[in-house]
């Protein structure tokens, strides 16, 4: 599989990335996110393109997917030729300065020889500095014929695997990158913009193995993670002064990274385990309602949550007096062993001892 993780090729004037692939693989969806990705991880002035003139609807959902990336998207209303449309866009980019432009085009079926003829016609025109094929991870081994029959056409640069989010471990990746002898260079693992990821094949290869993706769950974090509201925390901790809107606000933070699941997932033995566990961020509602109830000086100082606080906060949020308890009781459970945590070395292991129960 090699080990390194592969780049693509954006420079040129402007730098041209093609993408292509079978119907619903998820070709729009990763367009958007590789356009957000350049423009904001490589400071590239970034024009996204539509060219599928086939499906209804194509260019608005690109449209969409632009501003909320807030990319720029080129399309011709009314036009039949993506062969066209694509050379009047580089054209446009060209004159306003435009570093990248990305193409999203028509998904087509491997046997339907007019739309290959048409997808290789693109590629003839445009010369894109790199073609990405973008395959559906959960197709499993049919995945392989498919990217065999493209690259025999287009004769891509690299594959992007898409919905790695779903049940898949994406075992398919490895049949593809021996078939067609190509890297694979993205991960696509979500609905959201954000959720691409360089693909690392060795992280892939742990996944197939079941070991999670701790590295990823690490740089998730350092992207997400506030390190000045991290080191507040870590002072309160310290003094023993952390409060119930810490704890809200971590929540925050933790929901920042994402979709829990996909998350937790990523920790070693997690993807298995987790799999038919209904999870998500919502399971963070009943505790947000619960502390945001609360008055600022309960917050602070939960020790005074008596009966008929603990009563009211439960009527105010919707909830139940044993989940108020449960909660109270897991805070403090919490803050216990981060203190500890906090204490450093010793002690941090004595905590993660304890949580084994
Ligand atoms: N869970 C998940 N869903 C995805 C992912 N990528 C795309 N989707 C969804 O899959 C569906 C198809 O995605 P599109 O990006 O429209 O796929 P496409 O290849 O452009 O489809 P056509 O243009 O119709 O060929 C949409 O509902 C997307 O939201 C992903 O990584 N994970
Ligand atoms: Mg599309």
């Amino acid at each position: 599989m090699g080990s390194e993780a592969q780049d693509i090729s954006v420079k040129g004037n402007p730098g041209i990335v093609l993408v292509a692939g079978l119907q619903g693989s998820g070709k729009t969806t990763f367009s958007g996110k590789l356009a957000l990705n350049c423009k904001t991880k490589r400071g590239l002035k970034t024009m996204l393109v539509a060219c599928d003139v086939y499906r209804p609807a194509a260019i608005e959902q690109l449209k969409i997917l632009g501003d909320q990336v807030g990319v720029f998207v080129y399309s011709e209303e009314g036009a039949k030729d993506p062969v066209q449309i694509a050379k009047n866009a580089i054209s446009k980019a060209k004159q306003e300065g435009y570093s990248l432009v990305i193409i999203d085009t028509a998904g087509r079926l491997a046997i339907d020889e007019q739309m290959m003829t048409e997808i290789a016609a693109i590629k003839k025109t445009v010369q894109p500095t790199e073609t990405l094929f973008v395959v559906d991870a959960m197709t499993g081994q049919d995945a392989v014929e498919t990217a065999k029959a493209f690259n025999d056409r287009l004769n891509f640069d690299g594959v992007v695997l898409t919905k790695l989010d779903g049940d898949t471990r994406g075992g398919a990746a490895l049949s593809i990158m021996a078939v067609v002898n190509k890297p694979i260079k993205f991960a696509s693992s979500g609905e959201k913009m954000e959720a691409l990821d360089v693909f690392h094949p060795k992280r892939i290869a742990d996944r197939i193995l079941g070991m999670g993706d701790v590295v990823s769950l690490v740089e998730k974090a350092q992207e997400q993670f506030d390190e000045v509201e991290a080191r507040r925390l870590q002072k309160k901790l310290a003094k023993d002064q952390f409060s119930l809107q810490d704890f809200y606000s971590q929540i925050q933070q933790i929901k920042k990274m994402g979709n829990i699941k996909e998350l937790a997932s990523m920790i070693p033995g997690m993807g298995k385990a987790l799999k038919d566990i209904d999870m998500d961020n919502s399971s963070f509602k009943s505790i947000e309602a619960i502390i945001q109830s609360m008055t600022v000086e309960e917050k602070d100082n939960p020790a005074i949550l008596n009966g008929s606080r603990r009563k009211r906060i439960a009527a105010g949020s919707g909830t139940t007096i044993a989940e108020v308890n449960r909660l109270i009781k897991q805070f403090e459970d919490t803050r216990k062993v981060m203190k500890n945590f906090a204490g450093g070395g010793k002690n941090a292991m004595k905590a993660i001892g304890g949580l084994r129960r």
